[in-house]
């Protein structure tokens, strides 16, 4: 249930920004439809159990993707034997697996958006305007063996403007989920929906930023550009984190990123030589570089074992992606996944390996197709080495993303745009605070591994105290050697074989009208 720890910073160890993600799907169902309903979040097969005992429920809605077909299963069984007379729903990506009313005993399988589909089975009005619930981006966020303490306001929100991406790239599930190419599903089509519901998630949660979850923000230019308006004319400060294609990044200036507060953008950062179309022409190098100037914190997306791959290419193409220096950087192995046009490619060709567990197809492990040249053990030696490399050369994330800050503060500090000076006024009394430790702290840690990865971050701690001399110094004095005791007691941990899990959490709307 995390994001970074799992796909992107899992070799990084004690500096791996941790956090876990609540389930949006199931929280924009919630949110939109005047029945009574609890959403069980990570349910523990005790909680699950308890819950179908203690209430008489009508409708049993289970919602996972193609990896939890087995919990799927278990939870349906459970729930004919301790509610029968509940009717079972079953929804989310894990109704995209072939035939899979054969494997799950549910009443109904939902494929695709869910919000329209349970209110025209409720009998309500599935065209209704979609109300955005409040959703905190992530809970239970750790920094370095340090447990963030909670306060409203301190992590983003998730804004879900669409579902789907009309590129249609022949190996994305999102987007086959959702229609495939040329489809997409809007809630928010326009900018000034967009910035409403932004207003009312920032006077519930008191955030500045959003954790916009789109899978091409910047591709719908208009709406961007509607929203960049509305923020000026109201004075919006805000932070947004998008997803966007190269060719939808080229189409705005620096400065409209800028303003618009784009200060985290994840890009698919495949191979020159791959033939997905939308990386065509852009000089990828100079825009990564650019965007960081911008203090834009890139997170690069690069799919290792496409067809071109081969032993004796792989490791240079994984070193041409690092030399990107992205801040985050996450390795996805090319996967035929059920339901997508490239699933029914390689089933044409045979080229699927049989005898595969569901739970493991996800691009975090190993092939479940035959490669024409690299072998199912070596994908994942390639797949576990990109990481390990892109830490090594690179150094942690967050030392990375400092850095990027540091250049977006120096860049906008005097910007004629009070917006946008205040935005990176906070990113830099964050650099000044907690990060400046966190620099001080690492910089010792990697003494010890790499030296010249700690002249980096050393000279990095150097340049955040010119800006900041007497604060940032103090930070690093005093908070510094705690981070560095609690990461190295992380460290151990971690060895040992600690994992975290997210709690389970319980909301029920509409619930007194039910009594
Ligand atoms: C946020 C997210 C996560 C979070 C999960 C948080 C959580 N608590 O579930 C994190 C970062 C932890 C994560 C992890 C992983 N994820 Co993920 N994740 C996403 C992401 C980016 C957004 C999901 C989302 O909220 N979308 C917005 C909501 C509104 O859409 P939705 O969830 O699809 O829900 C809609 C419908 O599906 C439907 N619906 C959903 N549930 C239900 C239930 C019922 C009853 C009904 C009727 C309808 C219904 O209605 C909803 C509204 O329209 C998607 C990509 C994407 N853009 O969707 C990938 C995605 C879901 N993840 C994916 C994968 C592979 C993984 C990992 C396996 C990655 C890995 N290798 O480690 C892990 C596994 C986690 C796990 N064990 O379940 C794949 C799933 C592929 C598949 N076909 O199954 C996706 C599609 C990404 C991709 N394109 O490959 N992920
Ligand atoms: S651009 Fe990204 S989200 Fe859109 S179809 Fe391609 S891989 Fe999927």
């Amino acid at each position: 249930m995390e994001l970074f720890h799992n796909q992107v910073t899992r070799a990084q160890g004690c500096f791996s920004p941790r956090m876990f993600h609540r389930s949006w799907g199931i929280m924009m169902i919630q949110a939109n439809i005047s029945a009574p309903c609890t959403v069980l979040d990570f349910p523990t097969r005790e909680h699950f159990a308890r819950e179908l005992k203690a209430n008489h429920y009508d409708v049993v809605g289970i919602s996972g993707i193609i990896v939890n077909l087995g919990k799927v299963q278990e939870m349906c069984r459970m729930v004919r034997e301790l509610s029968p007379e509940s009717v079972i729903i079953v929804g989310g990506h894990v109704a995209a697996i072939p035939n899979v009313e054969a494997l799950v005993d549910a009443d109904h399988i939902v494929r695709g958006e869910g919000i329209a589909w349970m209110r025209k089975y409720l009998g309500e009005d599935e065209h209704a305007p979609i109300r955005h619930p409040a959703i905190v981006s992530g809970l239970q966020e750790r920094f370095m063996g340090a447990r963030i303490p909670r306060r409203k306001g301190r992590t983003a929100a998730t804004i879900i403007p669409s579902v789907g991406c009309p590129m249609g790239c022949n190996f994305c599930t999102t987007s086959s989920f959702f229609g495939g190419k040329g489809k997409f599903i809007n809630f928010y089509a326009s900018g000034d929906e967009l910035f409403d519901v932004m207003c009312a998630v920032e006077a519930e949660l008191k955030v500045h930023s959003f954790f916009v979850m789109d899978e091409n923000f910047l591709l719908y230019r208009p709406r961007a550009l509607r929203l960049l308006e509305r923020m000026k004319e109201a004075g919006k400060s805000w932070d947004l984190s998008v997803f966007a294609s190269v060719n939808a990044i080229r189409k705005y200036s620096m400065q409209e990123l800028a303003e618009l507060g784009v200060s985290w953008l994840w890009m698919g950062l495949e191979s020159p030589h791959s033939s997905y179309g939308k990386l065509q022409g852009a000089d990828l190098t100079q825009l990564t570089r650019e965007l960081r100037e911008n203090g834009i914190r890139v997170q690069g997306s690069t799919i290792i074992g496409l067809e071109h791959h081969t032993p004796g290419n792989i490791t240079g193409e994984i070193e041409h992606a690092i030399g990107y220096q992205t801040d985050f950087h996450q390795f996805m192995l090319y996967t035929p996944v059920p339901g997508t046009p490239l699933y029914q490619d390689m089933a044409q060709q045979g080229r699927l390996l049989q005898n595969i567990d569901l739970a493991d197809i996800h691009g975090q492990f190993k092939f479940n197709f035959r490669h024409a040249a690299i072998s199912r053990d070596d994908s994942k030696r390639f797949l576990d080495w990109a990481f390990r490399r892109d830490f090594e050369r690179n150094g942690p994330s967050l030392y990375r993303m400092c850095r990027t800050m540091l250049l977006g503060w120096r860049r906008y500090k005097d910007y004629p745009d009070p917006r946008v000076r205040a935005r990176f006024a906070r990113q830099m009394q964050k650099l000044r605070g907690a990060y400046n430790a966190a620099l001080w702290a690492m910089e010792r840690e990697f003494k010890r591994v790499n030296e010249s990865v700690s002249e980096q971050i050393r000279s990095l701690r150097k340049e955040i105290e010119k800006e900041s001399p007497v604060k940032a110094r103090l930070n690093a004095a005093l908070i510094g050697p705690v981070l560095l005791y609690l990461a190295r007691r992380e460290e151990k941990r971690l060895a040992k074989g600690r994992t975290y899990e997210p709690p389970t959490i319980v909301e029920r709307t509409n619930w007194a009208a039910a009594s």
